[in-house]
């Protein structure tokens, strides 16, 4: 048997440029540091060598809890480059949280930035598997301060992060295949349990290939700015994959955004691609920065969720960027459906990304050839994930054969886009008709008043499901209720109408943005 051709994703993101004599190209802006891709490959091929000192072995799980920086991306590229499996984690969750993800991987070594050893602590105490943490801070001496001494996470021996990287170089990156483990991100959906959907070497290369080069042109001379941190698939891919693999430079921040300090970034470091969310894209509308914060930018995108169309005009018209909405999901790695530059339907998620295939089934399987007919959205492309670690009911579900099922209703267009109706299950029926909750969202997002929305169906007393809408008011407007009904009755089929509309402080959301409708749906009806 011929074994496969090998491949690396940390050697394509990192050493193909230093052997095509571009190491001295900016590869990483953070903080008050630009470091080249020598400095970069060089930091990453140290901390490589520091995770094999401490027992680290090729396919093993690492997991990594840490603020965005140079030692959370060298921490990644290391993983892979050992032939282990980086497992970025959220920075959001609780001790609780984290003891579950840590210990359904089996990791024996946990990454973290010193402001989470709370969490850590909590969570090695849980996952007695766990033998080394190591602790990233930007000065090691702050650990002294921070810790009690290297025996405080009981259970485990804690390193800081200069020794693991003072283990000296690994210069050879394992002879991994495309089809070798690369790296697992956590994914819960809205509601469901932490699942480990488990990559793929050659995937890291399909995504930066059919997305960030085939959608976005991404060339060296870009940089990229991302709102989505590095531990969630769509941060990951916009501010690394993207970047490294065309040679281009990436800016991290390790602080949580706002929309000033977002602004104030982007005058810094003139980003030529911004990443962001809905909620985002929203919060910059809402704040007081200047209309040219974004006068660098060449091109928005937009993930995560549907971008109401008219945030996309909003904010071309008042900053003057072009957002592009996409389609992706943890399980497919990255984008698969999107807008393309010049070319935006305000309101859909545009067209599959070349290389990917959609198509959308009824409730009994059957293919959907007829636009205007609302369906399952099924996925297969190269970049899907092999399944769900340790989930064989669940992997067989969600990852049949060639398809994925991605769990989205959406329709076609005449011509040729697709938009999105909603998560399947968020689905309801008013009077026995389907409502989209995003097309009455869409409309209530018209309204001065109305800054976020989410419309759920909760049960009457009959039993029966009636949309209500759950609203936060733009700071400073009060919102009439029954006014936003009367809005959304002129603006559509009258069944369509929110039956009630509740005003509350913010939405409850996932650790990547999304709104949690199960949480609401109860909030709403208790
Ligand atoms: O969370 C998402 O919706 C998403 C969007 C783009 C790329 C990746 C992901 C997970």
């Amino acid at each position: 048997m011929t074994t496969p051709p090998v491949f690396n994703a940390t050697d394509y993101l990192l050493d193909r440029h230093l052997r095509a004599g571009a190491g001295d190209r900016p590869a990483v802006v953070c903080g008050q540091n630009t470091l080249t891709y020598q400095d970069l490959a060089g930091r990453t091929h140290r901390v490589a060598a520091g995770l094999r000192a401490v027992g680290v072995r090729p396919e093993e799980r690492v997991m990594l809890c840490m603020a965005d920086g140079v030692e959370l991306l060298s921490g990644i590229l290391a993983a892979m480059y050992l032939g282990a499996v980086p497992v970025p984690v959220s920075t959001m969750v609780t001790g609780a949280e984290l003891a579950v993800v840590l210990a359904d991987s089996r990791a024996r070594v946990l990454c973290a930035s010193v402001e989470f050893l709370d969490a850590v602590r909590f969570a090695v105490a849980a996952a007695p598997e766990v033998e080394h943490v190591v602790i990233d801070t930007a000065i090691d001496a702050a650990i002294d301060a921070a810790i009690d001494g290297p025996a405080d996470v009981v259970g485990a021996t804690v390193h800081p992060w200069a020794e693991l990287s003072s283990a000296g170089e690994l210069t050879t990156p394992y002879p991994t295949w495309a089809d070798s483990p690369a790296l697992w991100l956590y994914t819960s959906g809205t509601t469901g349990k932490p699942k480990g959907a488990m990559h793929r070497h050659g995937s890291v290369r399909s995504v930066a290939e059919l997305y960030g080069r085939g959608v976005l042109g991404v060339t060296e001379g870009d940089r990229c700015l991302s709102v989505a941190k590095l531990f969630f698939a769509y941060g990951l891919g916009n501010s690394a994959f993207f970047p490294l693999a065309a040679g281009a430079t990436t800016v991290l921040d390790r602080a949580r955004p706002t929309p000033a300090s977002i602004a104030a970034l982007a005058a810094r470091t003139r980003p030529t691609l911004f990443f962001g969310v809905p909620t985002v894209y929203s919060a910059l509308l809402n704040s007081t920065v200047p209309d040219d914060s974004f006068s660098s930018v060449r091109q928005g995108i937009s993930a995560g969720e549907p971008l109401p169309p008219v945030l996309y005009s909003r904010f071309r018209d008042r900053f003057g960027v072009e957002v592009l909405d996409g389609l992706g999901s943890t399980e497919a790695l990255h984008i698969f459906l999107s807008n393309r530059p010049g070319q935006v339907r305000p309101g859909s998620s545009g067209v599959p990304v070349t290389g990917y295939r959609v198509e959308l089934r009824d409730e009994g399987g059957t293919p959907i050839d007829t636009p205007g007919h609302p369906g399952d959205l099924y996925l297969g492309g190269p970049s899907v994930a092999t399944g769900y670690w340790c989930r064989t009911d669940t992997t067989r579900q969600v990852f049949q054969g060639e398809w994925l099922r991605t769990g989205d209703t959406y329709v076609r267009n005449d011509d040729g886009t697709y938009t999105c109706l909603g998560r399947s299950d968020d689905m309801l029926k008013a009077g026995g008709i389907w409502v989209s909750p995003a097309e009455v969202e869409d409309r209530l997002l018209e309204h001065p008043d109305v800054a976020e929305v989410a419309v759920v169906a909760v049960q009457d007393a009959d039993g029966l499901d009636k949309p209500i809408a759950c609203v936060v008011a733009v700071p400073g407007r009060p919102v009439d209720t029954k006014a936003l009904i009367s809005w959304c009755r002129e603006g559509l089929a009258a069944y369509k109408r929110p039956r009630a509309v509740v005003v509350l402080p913010d939405l409850p959301r996932t650790a990547t943005g999304k709104i949690r409708r199960n949480v609401l749906r109860d909030q709403v009806a208790g």
